[in-house]
């Protein structure tokens, strides 16, 4: 009776640490996630932006765009390096996301470039909306110098008009129109 009370004993901790190290393998290979709220140029909220990272320890994002209330047509968006969203014209997200100190846009003709924060224009419907879904390969949610968390976070910002991909040092985008605070802080 003892001895096999005493192997049950063993085979329960071989289970429970199998146990253990197969959640850990799996939250480590757990992709990543962060929502981010997006307001307007009056403080209104205009939608929200999803960040994710297929792979924890790999950078490159994707931003799975939910807006409304926009002008149709093409916009910059690119991610900004203070995590600071002061309406009406959100200069207090200071610069773009610049932590290799690249030149701006991907057609640039001076090397390097482009700015980590970087993104691709998106594109709003008719009716205001965009559900736009862009990548970017550079940027991280986890940690180091290209994590939108570092120094205290970043913001992403759409702006009026269009990207050109080669004028620094912001594509020649015009005014701010909606920012998001990318930070590690819950209220
Ligand atoms: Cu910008």
């Amino acid at each position: 009776m003892l001895k096999f009370s005493g192997l049950g004993d063993e085979l329960s901790l071989i289970f429970l640490l199998l146990f253990v190290f197969c959640a850990n393998f799996a939250f480590a290979d757990d992709q990543l996630r962060y929502l981010v709220d997006l307001q307007g140029v009056h403080g209104q909220r205009i939608g929200t932006a999803t960040l994710t990272q297929a792979v924890r320890t790999q950078p490159g994002i994707q931003v799975s765009l939910k807006l409304s209330g926009l002008n149709p047509g093409l916009h910059a968006m690119h991610i900004h390096e203070f995590a600071k969203c002061a309406p009406p014209d959100f200069v207090s997200a200071g610069a773009h996301f610049n932590p290799s100190g690249a030149h701006h846009g991907q057609s640039s003709p001076v090397q390097p470039h482009p700015h980590a924060g970087d993104l691709p224009n998106i594109e709003v419907l008719g009716d205001g909306t965009s559900h736009a879904v862009v990548t970017n390969p550079y940027l991280t949610l986890s940690d180091g110098p290209f994590s939108v968390f570092s120094n205290g976070g970043t913001s992403l910002i759409i702006h009026a008009g269009v990207d050109d991909m080669e004028t620094d040092p912001a594509g020649n985008a015009g005014a701010r129109i909606g920012c998001g605070e990318i930070n590690r802080v819950t209220l």
